[in-house]
């Protein structure tokens, strides 16, 4: 599935992506899987429903997928189920990824996370030829060297392990990095209200989950769409913004060791806010304009 905007944009560029989203678990993914669906270099070819390792997670993120499918009119059938728990041997979505992996297209494919690494875990114990076959952007974990506790990697930290052992390109955005893309209330409420459905659905969320019960990390005023850089990073390339890092494993405690062998990591250590915030600002009021159409 494909956006068309109202100018054109090189075939050659076009890429691949399979969106994996615990669209349930807080209120940035709205905004980011958004973004993506409007992004008319993106071909989705699914969009994953991911647990985040509570009793039917991966289900309720399932049904905020059907609410943001209903407000764009798409085919439904890109919205997959992912994993039930992190114990799973398989999902519909990690099937999709083995699936677009071994495809003969000249795109190149990218699956963006946003949530825990469950199914691409499964997608490569599933069929371990394709570890060369697709690129990870993933949202998740702490900093470097150290690592540490991070939610979306502890979520499931053996999966993100086996996906570290294994998989040959991963473009990782920590949290120093993810945590950078916060907003206040008060821009958000102007940017985005009594704008268009697609714009209430995201404000709405964040204003429902900015009155829970949340720790000291938030102030009251603000939130961060911290799943949106993994659209970011290829929109905007940001090629000055990453470092090749040796690869890592993950200790129990999120922390991070040295991987023995040769793999590699592109590790973000900033990202271009202001492009991304923007990107997702004039997409939205494209939409609403009535001038995105999908194919
Ligand atoms: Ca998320």
């Amino acid at each position: 599935m494909k956006a068309q905007l109202p100018y054109p944009v090189p075939r050659e560029k076009e890429v691949r992506i399979i969106i994996l989203s615990d669209l349930a678990n807080e209120a940035d993914d709205h905004a980011a899987v958004i973004q993506m669906l409007l992004t008319p270099i993106f071909d989705v070819r699914g969009i994953v429903a991911v647990h985040f390792g509570e009793k039917d997670s991966m289900k309720k993120s399932l049904l905020e997928g059907e609410r943001i499918l209903s407000s764009l009119k798409v085919p439904k059938d890109i919205l997959i189920p992912g994993a039930e728990d992190k114990d799973s041997k398989a999902s519909p979505g990690a099937k999709l990824i083995v699936e677009e992996a071994l495809k003969e297209d000249d795109r190149k494919l990218y699956v963006l996370a946003l949530g825990a690494l469950t199914d691409v875990r499964i997608a490569l114990e599933l069929e371990s030829s394709i570890w060369d076959k697709f690129t990870l952007i993933w949202i998740g974990g702490e900093g470097y060297p150290n690592g540490g506790w991070e939610y979306n990697l502890s979520r499931d930290i053996l999966s993100a392990n086996i996906v570290f052992n294994s998989l040959k390109d991963i473009w990782q955005i920590p949290r120093p990095v993810y945590s950078s893309m916060g907003l206040t209330l008060s821009e958000l409420f102007l940017r985005l209200r009594g704008r268009g459905k697609l714009e209430d659905l995201i404000l709405n969320r964040i204003i429902a989950w900015n009155m829970l019960p949340a720790g000291a990390y938030r102030s009251g005023d603000a939130w961060t769409l911290g799943d949106s850089p993994a659209a970011g990073v290829l929109i905007y390339p940001h090629q000055y913004c990453y470092e090749i890092k040796s690869r890592v494993t993950i200790n129990d405690n999120c922390s991070y060791s040295p991987l023995a062998g040769d793999l590699k990591t592109r590790v973000y250590n900033k990202i271009y806010q202001r492009m991304i915030f923007e990107d997702l600002f004039s997409k939205l009021e494209l939409f609403s304009r009535g001038l995105i159409t999908f194919v």
